[in-house]
């Protein structure tokens, strides 16, 4: 009989099974996984129809299965369908997006952004049915108020953003990662705690019959991997 727990440092351990495909089972799956994933396009132009809240339930569930520092999951993600608060969120959003348009951002930034034909304008911030604000967690709040260190904040809630935007594309859903920088306004519009800073703000929702997106490509195998072969 095999081992089905262990204590390690005083921690229960338990045993994993893997799914152990065949090899040619591995590579149909990772294929059409790729396939799956290469059809996202971050989408700009939202429809207004409802999206139910147990999809977005789900949505955040699978982000939370992210990997973390110490396994400390240094994440909160804010779900928001409240037309005020979406309102309010514009009108912060677009006062620093003007900052930055006008005064912030280089003539080589600006040039770099052209391709994708952004603006000062956020409407999607109100149209979309949800809007998925993720904080990072830069410490832990203890009982009494007292810090605890958290690890790898912002590779690991980079991760679980990732799995975030993966699970919206596999819901049918359309997402786009906003970063209306500085994000301040949004602690204190969701009234988060002190321990918590913005990190991405995702409007999620159906894509707009009308919608289109910038006809770029991405960069193939070669230029993207390396291998180190025997
Ligand atoms: N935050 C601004 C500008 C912007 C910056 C980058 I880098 C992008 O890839 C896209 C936009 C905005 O959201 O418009």
């Amino acid at each position: 009989m095999s081992l089905k727990e262990k204590i390690i440092n005083g921690f229960k351990h338990i045993a994993y099974h893997g799914e152990n495909f065949s090899a040619q089972e591995m590579i149909q799956r990772s294929a059409e996984f790729y396939q799956e994933l290469d059809k996202r396009r971050t989408v700009r132009h939202f429809s207004d129809k409802e999206v139910p809240v147990e999809v977005i339930e789900n949505i955040i569930r699978a982000a939370g299965t992210a990997p973390s520092g110490a396994h400390k999951q240094p994440w909160k993600f804010c779900a928001v369908s409240s037309s005020e608060l979406k309102s309010s969120i514009r009108e912060a959003a677009e006062k620093e997006e003007q900052e930055n348009y006008n005064n912030r951002m280089s003539e080589r930034w600006l040039k770099d952004l052209a391709p994708l034909g952004t603006d000062t304008n956020k409407e999607f911030l109100e149209i979309a049915p949800w809007l998925i604000v993720v904080f990072k967690e830069a410490y832990e709040l203890g009982e009494n108020g007292e810090k605890h260190n958290n690890y790898y904040v912002n590779e690991s809630v980079g991760i679980a953003c990732g799995m975030l935007i993966s699970a919206i594309h596999n819901a049918g859903l359309v997402t786009l990662t906003h970063t209306p920088s500085p994000m301040n306004f949004l602690a204190d519009l969701l009234e988060r705690p002190k321990n918590e800073r913005a990190f991405l703000l995702l409007p999620v929702g159906y894509a707009a019959d009308n919608a289109f997106v910038p006809d770029i490509q991405r960069k193939s195998l070669e230029e993207i991997g390396v291998f180190y072969n025997e």
